[in-house]
């Protein structure tokens, strides 16, 4: 494994900075947005550091993937969302804003009207955390 150690990413992966956490194997961390677009926002990266989706290689990107299927299955039966989005944002000119290969898993509400960029809003950290341990007790029951 590699890690950059100026990346916000990798320092969450060695849990230099606290985050919380709903799904890790030896390849993947999912864990919660902290600036979340809606409630239930998660985030899946590899534990790797590679900045982006184009320059990712392909096992870590496909390890990453199916994280977020278990992560977005998950999701759906804790909140059984309208819909749920999983984006990624390539590039500065996308609003990528952490250059740490990532996969939003998010919620959806009916008529939430959420656009692409949904802009980086800090989320209340007691209701993440509440959240995080909701979405965490349906992972791996599926
Ligand atoms: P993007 O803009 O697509 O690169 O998404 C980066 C996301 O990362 C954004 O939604 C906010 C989130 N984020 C940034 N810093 C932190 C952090 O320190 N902890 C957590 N949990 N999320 C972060």
């Amino acid at each position: 494994m590699t890690f950059d150690a100026d990346c916000i990413f990798c320092k969450i992966i060695k849990g230099e900075i606290p985050s919380f956490r709903i799904l890790e194997d030896g390849s993947t961390l999912a864990f919660m947005d902290i600036n979340p677009g809606n409630a239930g926002h998660a985030l899946v990266i590899p534990k790797y550091h590679t900045p982006d989706f184009l320059e990712a290689p392909e096992d870590w990107l496909s390890a990453t993937m199916v994280t977020a299927q278990k992560v977005a299955r998950a999701v759906e039966k804790t909140l059984e969302p309208h819909g749920i989005n999983i984006v990624v944002a390539h590039g500065a000119g996308a609003a990528q804003s952490v250059f740490h290969l990532h996969v939003h898993v998010l919620p959806r509400a009916e008529g939430d009207d959420l656009r692409l960029n949904w802009g980086l809003v800090p989320g209340d950290m007691d209701a993440i955390g509440e959240l995080a341990e909701r979405i965490k007790a349906n992972m791996g029951v599926l």
